[in-house]
């Protein structure tokens, strides 16, 4: 059988503007996902093709002799991914099956579109779903148990482009904020074996990858592990140009570990700083103290790690002047990159059932749901004022006297990139102002109505 894996990308993601801006700034890599499964696919005689829209246009044709498409979801690309999917069984007459994150949260949505749709990990049920031998429509996967016993992601069956090879040494994180949703989505917390870990590294190597991401919640959740992971890269000649990861304030309290990741080029890591007030950190159940945020920050400078600090706009205790705080923060501690994110109730999530509680979810337009754009009505200013902290806090961080300082610190190419940023955050505020403009109904539009409406 002839099996297609799509990665849908919003309708924002598929235009050249801003496939070249993410060209210029970030690498392409996969979700690893349908790599796996469709590894798992291939091993059983069939013949698989994964493409991921955010890096090429769809060329239907290429494609329309598939036996079954398989679509992944994520929130903000479920409308392209029903779209797809529309496109897929009305025109071409294909069997589709839709899964991953957003499907998983809401079945019976995506089942509207498909064939049938999985909810949660599906390496133990892929085979037989493929092969017509589970028949439900909402076909409930169990977790894997042993993350050492499924294959690695297969690469030579991705179409689109791919520079980074992503690798999860672990799934879900011990930690439960109340906006995350891969925590749920992969639970429990499981991990893989050091050994293991580094046979799929070995592979990266020989593919010829330069750089690897650690694409774990939380990578450094277990420290010994990490620590005999990081070790065994380095006796291995295992080190890559650059490996980015996700980490928490926590790896600081370890200087070993900060040695080892610096040793092993995990030199970029993105942590989630969310809010420099205590309240607010409190009630998304952070389980971090603000020191632990200006310790790490002192921490992963001396040891040469640029930090990606990301900050959540919108929390029900924060304030505007503690978004501007917390902006302001991330350049004193020479954060090499900020991520702004604004507070996003992705269903599935205890922030979803809350604001659906309280009736505050404004825009029901899943593509906006992608962290920049407000979708809520926040506690403390308007949605439209909250957008606009988001611009400010981009415009704010980004300058030219900040990436001279990165140069300095972290050399050439991190100053390089930090400049790039600095032009592209000037080409956001552009957009937004475009876009404020046009009196088209357009997101910003909309909030700006509603946000008329509710202080009336
Ligand atoms: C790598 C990654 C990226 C990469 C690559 C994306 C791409 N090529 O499209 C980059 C950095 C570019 C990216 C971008 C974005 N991302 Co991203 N990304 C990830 C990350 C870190 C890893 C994905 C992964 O490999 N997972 C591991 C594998 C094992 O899981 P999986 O792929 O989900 O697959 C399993 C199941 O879902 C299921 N499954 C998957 N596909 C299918 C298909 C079928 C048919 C079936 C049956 C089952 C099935 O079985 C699989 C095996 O168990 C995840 C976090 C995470 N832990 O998943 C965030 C994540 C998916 N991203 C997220 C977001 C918000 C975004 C952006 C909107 C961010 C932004 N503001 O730009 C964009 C949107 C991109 C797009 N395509 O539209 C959120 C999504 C939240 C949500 N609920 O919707 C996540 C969960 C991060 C987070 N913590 O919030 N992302
Ligand atoms: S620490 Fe990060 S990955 Fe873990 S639950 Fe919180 S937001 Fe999710």
């Amino acid at each position: 059988m002839k099996v297609v894996f799509v990665t849908p990308a919003a309708d924002i993601r598929r235009n050249s503007i801003y496939r070249f801006g993410s060209s210029f700034y970030g690498r392409s890599n996969s979700i690893t996902g349908p790599l796996i499964l469709g590894g798992i696919l291939k091993k059983e005689g069939h013949e698989v093709e994964v493409y991921e829209e955010l890096y090429k246009d769809l060329e239907y044709e290429n494609i329309k002799d598939a036996d079954v498409i398989c679509i992944y979801t994520m929130t903000s690309n479920a409308p392209r991914a029903y779209e797809l999917a529309n496109i897929f069984k009305e025109e071409y007459k294909k069997r589709v099956i839709i899964g991953g994150m957003h499907a998983s949260a809401l079945p019976e949505e995506a089942l509207k579109y498909a064939d049938q749709v999985v909810v949660g990990e599906a390496e133990k049920v892929i085979i037989d779903l493929i092969e017509g031998n589970i028949k439900e429509s909402i076909v409930y996967a169990p977790p894997v148990e042993d993350l050492d016993k499924i294959p690695f992601p297969d690469y030579s069956i991705l179409k689109t482009p791919c520079q980074v090879a992503n690798l999860m040494t672990s799934r879900g994180c011990p930690f439960s904020c109340i906006f995350c949703t891969t925590s749920r989505m992969f639970y429990p917390y499981r991990y893989r074996t050091p050994d293991n870990v580094i046979k799929e590294l070995e592979m990266y190597k020989r593919m010829g990858f330069k750089y690897v991401n650690f694409e774990d919640d939380n990578f450094t959740a277990n420290r010994n592990r990490a620590k005999e992971i990081l070790k065994k890269m380095i006796q291995n000649d295992l080190v890559f140009r650059e490996t980015f990861f996700f980490g928490r304030t926590d790896l600081a309290e370890d200087e070993e570990l900060l040695a080892l990741l610096r040793d092993a080029h995990l030199n970029r890591v993105l942590i989630g700083i969310e809010s420099l007030n205590q309240e607010s950190l409190d009630y998304i159940d952070k389980k971090q103290k603000i020191e632990d945020i200006e310790y790490c920050g002192q921490m992963l400078e001396k040891y040469k790690i640029k930090l990606i600090a990301s900050i959540v706009l919108g929390l029900d205790y924060d304030t505007k002047e503690d978004i501007r705080k917390a902006v302001q923060f991330s350049k004193k501690i020479n954060a090499y990159q900020l991520q702004p994110a604004i507070l996003t109730p992705y269903p599935g999530t205890p922030l979803y059932e809350q604001f659906k509680k309280e009736d505050r979810i404004l825009i029901k337009d899943w593509q906006h749901y992608d962290m920049m754009n407000v979708v809520f009505e926040p506690k403390t200013m308007t949605p439209w004022e909250l957008q606009f902290e988001f611009f400010k806090a981009v415009n704010e961080f980004y300058n030219f006297k900040g990436a001279m300082k990165i140069f300095k610190i972290f050399g050439f190419e991190a100053g390089m990139r930090r400049l790039g940023l600095w032009i592209a955050s000037k080409f956001g505020k552009t957009f937004f102002k475009k876009k404020t403009e046009k009196e088209d109904g357009n997101i910003y539009n909309q909030l700006y109505k509603l946000s008329t409406e509710i202080s009336s």
